[in-house]
């Protein structure tokens, strides 16, 4: 009984303060989903999506419509109240019914949109509410065409939010327009207005009441500015002397709080929250970047939405996660690519200290119709008004790469092309009024890709920033030509700050290698061209920055990289593991002594018994000192945040400890000779990348396929062939999924034309199994980031070999186009008994034989 009365008080007490303030509560959990078209329900939470698993797999993943609903509850108290549905995004077009009446609709699918329901409640009832998203492909609706998918849903918060009836303005441009402007600031005196619009039910006299709290939790300010009866906008200005500054280093945030009341009754009918910073920046294209007078290098990382396993359907503590791991890693700038992100993604940067480039999905391509360019309007009108009061953001983004596919279409006709740039520079110039009519405080920008199209288009003049995506050394050869590339925008562009808004490799923690090349998604081609890259950018002091492509691997439905329907650029695995390039970057940015031996997942070195085992070790000191199973001291200096070091060593584990200032890093690591792994053989079957000069770590087994080698005598080998590389491709191997396995890597590498394979292992028993997919594929892709893939391939491909084993024909015409399909992986095992080595042959009937992996185990 007693506890019954607290809770009764309980209730009482809350059912008062919900009628006195602004309630926002989510309603995320619980409703009932289906596809259109499909008989199945299925309970959903919130946030939701339904392609987060169909877009990993291969064809084009669902786009169409998805129905959510669900029951109601609304209470009976709310009568008096006003009641507004707030989506913080929902992928791409939405509709919401409430007891089947509409009440509204919004088209883009990354920013908040929020309708008012009051009026087709039914209050003290349960109420219906249906919502329909619709993801399809639609010529009016950016983006049209991008590398990252469209996942489609209500893939982030969904809120109810109760005001009283006079409450702060929420319907219209979404989420209200409740701004904070800061027109002067300096060190001595910020200059703040602080301004709104109320949406008034009737004469009632209403207090607006406003309170200031410094970043220490201060009050330094309240304010209570008369309103009118009928008054509608209020604007206040304030000074705040000495103000304390918001910067990366030192991210000061102020509050406001601002109370609506009924002047009779003291009753609160509406509050709302902001924080807000003191700060002033320029760009400079000369000097850079100005943060509060002075140049900071903008080094960071771009970020996509999505996680693994989830699709964009994320939850709040991973946006969180994700941008502490970007700040940890010594970054002091993101950038949202390629749309608005999570409202609370922002709120995060302000609190953690993240300068924002923040943008609109207007991307590849546009449509030359009205509705295209309102809706793209549309949407940089929303982002800007829903996130204007956020210190962090300084760059509001109109456009990506808007000439990629006119560049990538080769059928265009020259009228069309026209045409199409045209309209691109048109939606440019209303892009660039829209943003600049919301706001003159922060910087236009525009990224570009590699292409000369910009310039004389004169597109590339539109916005004050320009950012270049910048492939070099992938896309496009030699990482030295970076800097040229740059030097040269500069010369011919005096005026034009510049930035580099994406550049990186693909890179896969299951390739490593010593030797790293192009496109061979080894982590070691990724640090090396990532070293690259920061170089050349730091040493040119008019570069405002650069952000690396990408902060985490990210889901791409068209992509064939070492990892399906990924794009592999990642610093981070789609999952967050770090890469080794992740920690490259902390040994470089970050304060307190860092030290990191490289090679995570290159723990077991097979190399030669006269050869070296090579270790980098990233590091902020000038030296590092390594301590080789704790006797032998080697020291190296730093260059470039690594020191290098070889390593005389024994067969066998090793443990190694790395020094550097106060901190230190241990890995163990083993050694094997590839001499002795005939030897070896009765203990641990040879695994072979065929064809790649990576070692390939299976994940899911652990084993380790190590790369190819020339036959020796007493060792193993190829005796001829060459290394398979497809026509025009920069990939080593095959730019195509190979299906059926999760070795991807080690079936896309092969070689070709290769008549014998020999081992010279000693008498018994053994099993053989060799690996081989097809990689001729006939059919053409259209997708520009399979950049120079097999697209004309149209030779017939027919190839078929016999396979004998030591002189016993295993295989007869084996085709494996004909007996398996393309890009398919199979494994062939063979029993063998042999006196002495063994000889594998492959004998062409038709065209070249070709082989991916072998391994080789004593039975
Ligand atoms: C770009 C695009 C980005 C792609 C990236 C890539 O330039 O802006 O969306 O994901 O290249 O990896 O090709």
């Amino acid at each position: 009984m007693k506890t019954f009365k607290i809770l009764l008080l309980a209730v009482l007490f809350v059912g008062f303060n919900l009628q006195a303030q602004r309630l926002v509560k989510t309603i995320n959990s619980g409703w009932q989903f289906q596809l259109e078209n499909k008989d199945r329900i299925e309970t959903a939470n919130i946030p939701h999506t339904w392609n987060s698993k169909d877009a990993f797999k291969e064809g084009p993943y669902y786009r169409g419509k998805g129905t959510y609903q669900k029951q109601l509850f609304i209470p009976q108290n709310w009568n008096e109240r006003s009641v507004f549905l707030k989506f913080e995004g929902a992928n791409q077009h939405t509709k919401v019914y409430i007891n089947d009446a509409f009440i509204g609709e919004h088209t883009g699918g990354y920013t908040a949109f929020i309708f008012e329901i009051s009026q087709n409640l039914k209050f003290g009832e349960t109420n219906q509410v249906r919502i329909e998203v619709d993801n399809s492909h639609n010529q009016d609706i950016p983006p049209l065409e991008a590398d990252f998918n469209f996942y489609g849903g209500i893939y982030r918060d969904l809120e109810l939010i109760v005001t009283g009836k006079d409450h702060f303005k929420l319907e219209g441009e979404a989420a209200g327009t409740m701004q904070v402007h800061t027109p002067a600031v300096s060190e001595e005196l910020a200059e703040v207005n602080f301004s709104g619009e109320i949406s008034r039910s009737n004469n009632k006299d209403l207090i607006l009441e406003i309170e200031i709290t410094d970043p220490d939790g201060k009050v330094v300010k309240t304010l209570a500015p008369e309103l009118e009866p009928n008054q509608s906008e209020f604007s206040v200005d304030f000074e705040i002397e000495n103000p304390l500054l918001w910067s990366p280093d030192q991210p000061h945030l102020y509050k406001i709080e601002s109370n609506l009341k009924d002047h009779n009754s003291g009753e609160i009918l509406d509050s709302y929250f902001t924080g807000f910073g003191c700060r002033w920046f320029k760009a400079d294209p000369d000097e850079g970047f100005i943060l509060n007078g002075k140049p900071i290098k903008l080094i960071g990382a771009n970020r996509h939405q999505d996680f693994e396993n989830m699709g964009n359907a994320v939850p709040n503590e991973i946006h969180r996660k994700d941008y502490q791991m970007i700040k940890d890693m010594g970054s002091n700038f993101i950038r949202t690519a390629h749309y608005p992100q999570d409202s609370d993604v922002y709120r995060i940067c302000d609190e953690i200290g993240l300068l924002v480039w923040t943008e609109v999905p207007v991307i590849n391509d546009v449509t030359d119709s009205e509705a295209y360019h309102e809706n793209a309007v549309n949407m940089q009108k929303e982002q800007i008004l829903q996130l204007y009061n956020h210190p962090s953001i300084v760059f509001w983004g109109i456009m990506n790469e808007i000439f990629i596919r006119l560049v990538f279409t080769g059928d265009m006709s020259e009228a069309d092309k026209n045409a199409k740039i045209k309209t691109s520079v048109e939606l440019a110039k209303k892009l660039e009024a829209a943003t600049k009519k919301l706001d003159t405080s922060r910087l236009s920008v525009m990224a570009l890709h590699e292409n000369e199209l910009y310039n004389t288009s004169k597109i590339a003049d539109i916005p004050d920033v320009i950012g270049w995506n910048l492939y070099f050394g992938w896309y496009t050869p030699g990482l030295e030509n970076l800097g040229k590339f740059l030097d040269e925008q500069h010369r011919r562009y005096p005026e034009r700050p510049l930035l580099i808004s994406e550049y990186g490799p693909g890179s896969d923690s299951r390739i490593q290698t010593n030797d790293p090349k192009p496109w061979d998604f080894s982590e070691a081609y990724q640090l090396k061209s990532h070293v690259s890259y920061l170089n050349q950018v730091m040493e040119r002091d008019y570069m405002l920055g650069m952000a690396a492509w990408n902060f985490a691997d990210f889901g791409s439905s068209g992509r064939q990289d070492s990892r399906p329907y990924i794009n592999q650029k990642g610093l981070v695995n789609f999952n967050r593991e770090p890469k080794d390039i992740y920690y490259y970057y902390k040994a470089r940015l970050i304060n307190e002594d860092f030290v990191y031996i490289a090679g995570k997942n290159f723990t077991t070195r097979s190399i030669d018994q006269n050869e070296n085992v090579k270790l980098k070790v990233f590091s902020n000191s000038e030296n590092v000192r390594l301590i080789v199973n704790d006797s032998i001291e080697k020291e190296s200096p730093v260059r470039d945040n690594i020191a290098e070091f070889e390593l005389d060593l024994e067969e066998g584990k090793h443990s190694i400890k790395a020094i550097s200032g106060k901190v230190n890093h241990h890995r163990n690591i083993e050694v094997k000779f590839r001499n002795n792994l005939i030897e070896n053989i009765d203990t641990e079957p040879i695994r072979i990348n065929v064809g790649s000069h990576s070692d390939f770590i299976d994940e899911e087994t652990g084993s380790i396929w190590i790369s190819d080698q020339a036959y020796s005598e007493n060792s193993f080998g190829y005796l001829d062939g060459e290394v398979y590389q497809q026509s025009k491709s920069k990939f080593q191997g095959t730019a195509s999924n190979i299906k059926v396995t999760t070795k991807e890597p080690l079936f896309q590498t092969m070689r070709e034309g290769l008549e014998t394979y020999r081992f010279d292992v000693l008498e018994g028993n053994y099993r053989i199994t060799l690996l081989m997919a097809e990689p001729n594929r006939k059919a053409s892709t259209e997708n520009i980031y399979n950049l120079g893939s097999d697209k004309k391939d149209t030779s017939d491909g027919i190839r078929s070999f016999d396979i004998l084993i030591n002189g016993n024909l295993m295989e007869k015409d084996l085709n494996l186009a004909g007996d398996y399909g393309i890009l398919q992986a199979v494994e062939l095992s063979y029993e063998i008994n042999t006196e002495g080595s063994i000889n594998i042959q492959f004998e062409p009937q038709q065209g070249k034989s070709i082989l991916s992996g072998i391994s080789l185990e004593k039975l």
